[in-house]
């Protein structure tokens, strides 16, 4: 999750993630080039008189610098399309769990499992304990198996909203009368925390998504003490 001062994005708990942040990092990188090499040419350009009077076209210069950015641009495009398609494919999911936004809650459905759904509200400021996060934390946390493909469905029951959880790398619309899809597998335990990320009305910022991600095992035994 996101701490304090904490200036970049957050560490990846899905593969996707961590290649989104890698992508990142090196566009990043392109950019300071590009940055580096623009100022330059901007100070020369105010601190020399670059003038020459037998100088009236330079072919090779401006195919050159016509060129160049096409390439770069190439350069970013090809790891951009690469990623949209890995986050779009679906592989074969072992599990799969459709959430719901309400005004202003999150309710899902464990639709592989018969009678597994419940509604996740935010812990209110009163009710907190020592452990739990302002504004974060919800009363029944989403429990997932790690290392596992889960495909997720993504619907609304009243006005827009969007399911998020960052460090995973996954954003998608939560609409009313649509079904939305999107897939990830966690790589590692823990609680990861997401908040509603569509302005959808008062309490849009009181609408947080928790996921505990825990061993097959674990959630084999989080199911069936669930559906009892
Ligand atoms: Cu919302």
């Amino acid at each position: 999750m996101t701490t304090w001062l904490n200036m970049s994005l957050q560490d990846g708990a899905s593969p996707i993630m961590e290649q989104l942040v890698f992508f990142h990092d090196h566009v990043l990188m392109i950019m300071l080039m590009i940055t580096t090499t623009v100022s330059y040419m901007m100070i020369t350009l105010i601190r020399n008189k670059q003038t020459s009077r037998f100088m009236l076209e330079g072919q090779m210069i401006e195919t050159t610098w016509t060129i160049a950015p096409a390439i770069i641009l190439v350069f970013i495009a090809m790891p951009s399309l690469r990623l949209l398609y890995l986050m779009d494919e679906v592989h074969n999911p072992s599990l799969t769990l459709k959430a719901v936004g309400h005004q202003w809650y999150w309710s899902y459905e464990y639709s592989d499992f018969t009678k597994l759904e419940f509604d996740s509200y935010m812990i209110p400021q009163e009710e907190q304990q020592e452990s739990t996060f302002r504004l974060l934390d919800t009363d029944n946390r989403i429990v997932l198996p790690m290392n596992s493909p889960i495909r997720m469905i993504v619907t609304a029951a009243d006005v827009l909203h969007s399911w998020t959880i960052p460090s995973l790398g996954v954003k998608t619309d939560a609409t009313p009368g649509r079904l939305n899809q999107t897939s990830f597998s966690i790589s590692r335990p823990g609680v990861l925390y997401g908040q509603c990320s569509e302005i959808c009305g008062a309490n849009h910022s009181f609408m947080p998504i928790t996921i505990e991600s825990v061993p097959a095992k674990y959630f084999i035994n989080w199911v069936s003490k669930m559906s009892e």
